[in-house]
């Protein structure tokens, strides 16, 4: 049986590809599930994939692919990654592998973007390459978690 990973996703992320598509493209979320679950699939993994606009369902997630013994976690938080030392609390709290991911480079924008929480706990940070950094992400967890192909 192939590995899980849990890819969650913050506030707003809901309406990709269809508001501000010069900051965060044109895919829409059930296009970047696809392009997660495609990536996962030809690298020996299976994927649950959520979006909420809710912190506590974020942490209930988390905390939930701890109980399902999920290899990793990847994780844009959105607008709760400068504000949730819930979330950071709740990754702390579960000790999964976690990456997190930005569509935009943060760092390249407004400075109240760029202190991330949940940085203190990601083995990784990948941002700016588009929705295409999930999928990033999503390599560079199965080669730390170990997934095989096939
Ligand atoms: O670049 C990213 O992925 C962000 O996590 C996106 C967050 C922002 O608060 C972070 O600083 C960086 C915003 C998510 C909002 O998503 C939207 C998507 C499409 C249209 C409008 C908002």
């Amino acid at each position: 049986m192939a590995k899980t990973v849990y890819i969650l996703n913050g506030p707003n992320l809901n309406l990709l590809g269809t508001r501000e598509p010069g900051k965060y493209g044109s895919a829409t979320l059930a296009e970047v599930e696809t392009l997660c679950r495609d990536t996962a699939k030809s690298h020996g993994l299976a994927i649950v994939f959520r979006q909420s606009n809710h912190e506590g369902e974020i942490i209930d997630w988390i905390q939930e692919a701890h109980a399902k013994k999920a290899a990793g976690i990847v994780i844009n938080p959105a607008g709760f990654t400068t504000t949730s030392i819930s979330i950071l609390d709740a990754l702390l709290a579960v000790g999964l592998p976690t990456i997190e991911v930005h569509i935009t480079n943060i760092h390249a924008r407004e400075s109240f973007r760029h202190d991330s929480y949940i940085s203190k706990v990601a083995k990784a940070v990948v941002c700016g390459f588009g929705v295409q950094g999930y999928a990033l992400a999503i390599i560079g967890l199965a080669a730390m978690v170990g997934a095989r192909k096939g």
